[in-house]
């Protein structure tokens, strides 16, 4: 795997890392990747190259240059969710990285950990974390979690012994008013937190240049989304969403101009007609929980049946940049967290009640992509997901 680059070995060791399962883990995701992606598609937008080339070496250059950064003082701070504001995090000189966990490799080593019925992506995140197969965990000074599902709340307790872990108190019922107060005080006290822990101080100009920043990322992504209305598709779903997969650890001024580049892309390919998949392809909606690296097997078993994901609802999808700032107005750090209080509570999470917003968000994206069928995706033992799925079902119906 490390072919023709550098040799990230005393990197790794430096780290920690279990380095005979990462080389068995190394062993086997180019050739997986090499028959979803390389093998199975054709006529993909050449901008695309950027993120095979950071699969190629995905626990390489990034972390090399998460360890500089280090080296120079900064601090990285893992997250899991997207209710976690990133805009802080950047605002504060310090690094976020989104943590994932898309594989069942990694389950041995958390399951004496968790009970058996947990998500898998609860058991395989901490799998990699806690058994060292994860160099981005393992540079971590800081993990946030969030009271968002009952697995995710009482894993930050397991995952507390080998890592500081602080946890956000994300609502149950955001529609209330009391809820918004309460994010806005638990913004507050990350804030603290994060200041402490960056020896920091946030400031209102440095607050609203990382929003300005975060934005931009997610307005990148979704201009990606908007190409993906066209008939033809002009980027399969496959790689649409391991652009988004990539969103959550890439540094954002890097990903506001590779996404962007892949933006321009595909909007003159909407312009001249060229299709990654064939018009006419059937075009499906997928819902549902995140997909994290390297879980790309729904979109692997529609596409290579000549159908098209055409969008996804989902944190690795829509959910991720849906929600918008509007105007970025305030001259104080107490207006910005407003704001902020009103962007994240605009996400519609399956691990709030009640949750209608989802569903509306849904019909409409069928509508809006011209989808011809949905996939209400699960993963195991993740009830919120799960339980509203039975609901959806009639509905899309
Ligand atoms: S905002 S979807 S990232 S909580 S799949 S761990 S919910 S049992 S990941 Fe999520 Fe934030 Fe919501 Fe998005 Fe629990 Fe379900 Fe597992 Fe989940």
């Amino acid at each position: 795997m490390t072919e023709g680059k550098p040799d990230w070995y005393p990197m790794w060791r430096e780290l920690g890392i279990d380095i005979d399962k990462h080389d068995q883990l190394l062993a086997v995701l180019p050739v997986i990747f090499k028959e979803i992606y390389i093998d199975a598609q054709k006529n993909r937008p050449d901008t695309i190259g950027f993120w095979d080339f950071v699969v190629g070496d995905i626990h390489g250059i990034r972390v090399s240059e998460l360890k500089k950064a280090k080296e120079e003082g900064k601090k990285v701070i893992g997250t899991f969710c997207l209710y976690v504001p990133d805009e802080i995090i950047f605002a504060l000189d310090a690094i976020g990285v989104g943590l994932c966990g898309g594989t069942n490799f990694s389950n041995y080593a958390s399951e004496d950990l968790l009970p058996v019925n947990i998500c898998a992506l609860i058991k395989s995140g901490l799998g990699f974390g806690v058994g060292n197969i994860c160099p981005y965990f393992a540079m971590c000074d800081l993990i946030i979690g969030e009271t968002t599902c009952d697995g995710k709340k009482k894993c930050w307790e397991v995952l507390s012994e080998y890592k500081p872990v602080y946890v956000m108190e994300t609502p149950q019922c955001k529609d209330r008013p009391q809820a918004r107060a309460h994010f806005i005080q638990e913004i507050k006290h990350l804030i603290t937190k994060l200041e402490k822990v960056t020896s920091t101080k946030l400031t209102v100009d440095k607050l609203k240049s990382a929003i300005v920043k975060i934005s931009k990322k997610r307005s990148q992504m979704r201009r990606v989304y908007e190409a993906r209305k066209a008939d033809p598709v002009p980027i399969s779903g496959k790689d649409a969403l391991l652009m988004s997969q990539i969103a959550f650890y890439d540094d954002p001024d890097r990903e506001i101009e590779m996404i962007g580049k892949l933006a321009d892309e595909l909007e003159q390919r909407v312009k001249d007609g060229v299709g990654a998949i064939e018009k006419g392809a059937k075009r499906i909606l997928v819902s549902g929980t995140p997909m994290a690296i390297p879980n790309w097997k729904i979109h692997h078993i529609v596409e290579t049946k000549g159908a098209a994901i055409v969008v996804e609802e989902t944190c690795t999808g829509t959910r991720y940049f849906q929600s918008e700032y509007g105007e970025i107005k305030g001259n104080t750090i107490d207006d910005l967290i407003n704001l902020m209080a009103d962007r994240y509570l605009d996400i519609n999470c399956a691990c709030f009640t009640p949750n209608e917003g989802r569903k509306e968000d849904i019909l409409r994206l069928v509508k809006e992509y011209n989808a011809d069928g949905v996939i209400l995706y699960t993963l195991n033992f993740c009830q919120p997901y799960e339980i509203e799925s039975i609901g959806l079902e009639k509905a899309i119906k």
